[in-house]
């Protein structure tokens, strides 16, 4: 049986075997992609990220029943943690959007422990994403964990990206630290059922009012004007990032939260935003699979011997890396 006809005519276990060749960037995987590039470009990737505990698998849950019920999308969700290697990621969150959501036929839930192969984490994820586009998924849920270089790249690669913040998590908010705060398009403040959601969303709007001076109020004809709701870009037509409370628990603002989700999308085909960020992303991809092929093919060229003797070279400083470089390329071509 052909998998990639078989993932396109919508067949779940090809889809399953497909994710694991991919996952582990085998050649089977790397033909599938190859082949199935010409169905992707279609799904809306939303990238779900922030600290652990704050709700973001509960949310998750919560917005694939959200497209589910109103918009009959087929929604993906991909769980990537690679903090918990053993359990597949398969915290208390994704036990209970096991149970939610399960039996829909129209929702396909992975979990990705691996820190991701050559490629890196980030690779793997866009790899996996393209399967889940190739299988005519219309929303893709990628939900990561904490707020390092890999979450921040995962990010990137995602149309919208909401961070997920919880009241009482320390005075200081997690995500700030790290930078993360920048590539959020929404930042979400869940279980606003908390005390302290108050202090969370006074912190968050002044560090947005620090980036984005112009967010509630901008100069028209010398005069101030409060925006409106719906407008939330402002003149130079860049994304203002909206903040939501939600109660995932219960489903308080999730419908609010969907609807913010597609202003963002709104807003990235009208100002062409999409267009750009896709271009940005092949290259990435293409850049990637440059480097690494040239560089493994050149490896297979290369003795372990000559490779060995240049580098205790290079330690002794006998030879530079940049001198190294140079005349192994010289021998080759
Ligand atoms: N009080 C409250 N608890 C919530 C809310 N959303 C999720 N939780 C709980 O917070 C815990 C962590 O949720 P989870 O979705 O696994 O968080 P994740 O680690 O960010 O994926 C679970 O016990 C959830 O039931 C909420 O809105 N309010
Ligand atoms: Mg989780």
């Amino acid at each position: 049986m052909n998998l990639s006809q078989a993932l396109l005519n919508q067949n779940r276990l090809a889809l399953t075997r497909l994710l694991t060749q991919v996952e582990n960037n085998t050649e089977q995987g790397r033909a599938a992609l190859n082949a199935l590039f010409p169905h992707t470009g279609k799904a809306h990737l939303i990238g779900v990220t922030g600290a652990p505990g704050t709700g973001k698998s509960t949310l998750v849950n919560q917005l694939a029943l959200y497209y589910r019920k109103e918009h009959d999308f087929r929604v993906a969700i991909l769980a990537v943690d690679p903090s918990s290697p053993f359990t597949g990621g398969a915290v208390l969150g994704d036990r209970v959007r096991m149970r939610d959501l399960s039996g829909d036929k129209n929702v396909f839930i992975r979990s990705m422990a691996s820190r991701g192969s050559l490629g890196g984490l980030a690779q793997s994820t866009s790899a996996m994403v393209q399967l889940f586009d190739a299988a005519n998924y219309d929303v893709i849920l990628v939900e990561t964990v904490g707020a390092g270089q890999a979450e921040v790249d995962i990010a990137k690669l995602a149309h919208t990206t909401l961070v997920v913040e919880a009241p009482g998590l320390g005075d200081d908010i997690q995500a700030i630290k790290a930078g993360i705060l920048e590539i959020a398009d929404i930042l979400v403040i869940n279980k606003a059922d908390r005390p302290g959601v108050e202090h969370t969303e006074r912190a968050l709007n002044g560090m947005l009012e620090l980036s984005h001076p112009t967010r509630r109020i901008f100069q028209h004809h010398g005069r101030s004007m409060v925006i409106e709701e719906e407008k939330v870009y402002d003149q130079q037509n860049t994304w203002i990032p909206e903040v939501k409370r939600t109660i995932a628990k219960e489903g308080y603002g999730i419908a609010e939260l969907g609807e913010a989700i597609a202003r963002h999308v709104d807003f990235l085909r009208e100002s062409d935003e999409w267009s750009r960020q896709t271009r940005t992303q092949l290259q990435v991809t293409f850049d990637t699979l440059l480097r690494e092929t040239l560089f493994n093919r050149f490896l297979d060229e290369l003795s372990p011997q000559v490779y060995a003797d240049t580098l205790s070279q290079i330690v002794k400083r006998e030879e530079s890396p940049w001198g190294a470089v140079e005349s192994l390329l010289k021998t080759f071509l």
